[in-house]
């Protein structure tokens, strides 16, 4: 028997797709081709775009996903446009699969199974190849049936009877495990990593986030000098990669650039990539990266507030950069974006035009922003608590041995004085 534990092979490198999905009314966004992201999408994959179609209906059909006519449709425009594969902008139920399957007699693919792809060949670091893989067979695993069932109808192997079900239910079983054993390699790098940003000092640290594409790794190499990876096209970072920001007069901040947003994020990924975005979560500040040249600068910024909700994060102090300055945006467009977005700074990453605005207002915040701290003092020492109570915002106080442990969240110019009482501190990053 073949083993099929690991991830199957989705690529869409080079191949033909042909594009469709159903629209639903409260799917239409005004002025944009309902196809036109899932076809970035496929370029991102390294996919040819053959042809496209919609149907328009109040809701996919529940077994078939198109009406049954549409489906027809779909496999002869499909067939005329000499296209490899079906790319349908959607998330398909197996059931739903299966129908566009048959129906277009070859290999049909979904939205999480494109962006699936694409995270599968940007993952860079053993960290990003293991959230991908966990993300992937998760999806595959309620859908082994109708890839046995798929192979069978393709002929199978010599002396084929066709797997039956207990065949699956062994196929099962070893995802399950082997699900469970990269659940626990991640684990174990998730805490590695959340013991070298303890010890880490407690200096103020900043998150950028955006949608995918918005330039968020061309502003952590315009603001740093970290040399991040930056390329026109979806999800080219998937990593968190933290660098200092020097202000040159001693003070300092930490900014992370993190793997970007999109609509209709897949739930799998998301959850596979929570430690990584655990790390954002755990920022002092989001700098909110939009693409200010988009045509769907707002579409694209409600996407990452609802991502941003989505993973607890909509509470952090948040200031917007309006990114692309430079590609003269269309007349108030930047103006609509800035009443929207605020307090925003309209900069350009690409020829540092507002960048020094934004770094005044950097330098403000990692001197007055609040920042989470975790500290650990004697506990008999009562001015050091009183103080650290009338100053800062405790969260919790924990009493370890002799010691008290308080994270809370203060300024650092208040942990200085704090600091500087007798007695003795260390400080965390909480
Ligand atoms: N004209 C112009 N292009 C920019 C600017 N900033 C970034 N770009 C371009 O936009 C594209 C995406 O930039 P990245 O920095 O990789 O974007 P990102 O937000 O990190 O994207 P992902 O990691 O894929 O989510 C690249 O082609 C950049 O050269 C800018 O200020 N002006
Ligand atoms: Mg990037």
């Amino acid at each position: 028997m073949p083993d099929r534990t690991h991830a199957k092979e989705i690529s869409l490198h080079r191949e033909r797709c042909f594009l469709c999905a159903v629209v639903t009314p409260e799917r239409t966004v005004v002025g944009e081709d309902p196809l036109d992201e899932i076809g970035r999408l496929v370029d991102a994959a390294g996919g040819e775009e053959a042809g496209r179609t919609i149907q328009r209906r109040d809701r996919p059909a529940s077994s078939t996903y198109f009406g049954r006519g549409k489906l027809a449709e779909v496999a002869a425009a499909a067939k005329a446009a000499a296209a490899d594969t079906i790319v349908v902008d959607d998330d398909l139920s197996p059931k739903q699969l299966g129908a566009v399957e048959t129906a277009c007699r070859g290999k049909v693919i979904d939205r999480n199974e494109v962006i699936l792809d694409i995270f599968q060949s940007n993952a860079r670091t053993h960290q990003a190849k293991l959230q991908v893989e966990l993300a992937q067979l998760q999806y595959e695993l309620p859908r082994l049936a109708r890839k046995w069932t798929h192979l069978e109808r393709l002929g199978g192997g010599i002396g084929t009877r066709g797997p039956g079900e207990s065949q699956i239910e062994t196929d099962r079983r070893l995802l399950r495990r082997k699900i469970g054993s990269l659940r626990r390699d991640l684990d174990e790098i998730e805490a590695r990593r959340e013991r070298e940003v303890m010890t880490r000092d407690a200096a103020f640290s900043a998150c950028l986030v955006g949608y995918t594409n918005a330039g968020k790794s061309s502003l952590l190499n315009r603001l740093t000098g970290a040399g991040a990876l930056v390329r026109d096209g979806l999800f080219a970072t998937l990593d968190t990669l933290t660098r200092r920001l020097e202000f040159g007069d001693g003070a300092d901040m930490l900014i992370s650039d993190t793997v970007g947003f999109i609509r209709r994020l897949p739930h799998h990924l998301v959850a596979s990539f929570h430690a990584t975005l655990e790390e954002a979560a755990r920022s002092n500040l989001l700098l909110q990266v939009a693409d200010a040249a988009s045509p769907f600068a707002l579409a694209e910024a409600d996407a990452v507030d609802a991502t941003l909700r989505e993973l607890g994060m909509d509470g952090l102090p948040r200031i917007h950069i309006l990114n692309k300055a430079d590609l003269a945006p269309a007349p108030g467009r930047l103006e609509a974006l800035a009443n929207r977005l605020s307090p925003a700074f309209p900069v350009s990453a690409l020829t540092g035009e507002g960048i020094g605005g934004l770094l005044a207002c950097l330098r403000g915040k990692a001197e007055t922003g609040m920042r989470a701290v975790r500290v650990r003092f004697a506990s008999g020492d009562g001015r050091r608590f009183a103080l650290l109570n009338r100053l800062a915002r405790v969260e919790k106080s924990v009493y370890e041995d002799s010691d008290v442990i308080v994270t809370a969240r203060i300024e650092a110019a208040d942990l200085e004085r704090i600091k500087r009482l007798p007695g003795g501190m260390a400080v965390e990053k909480a």
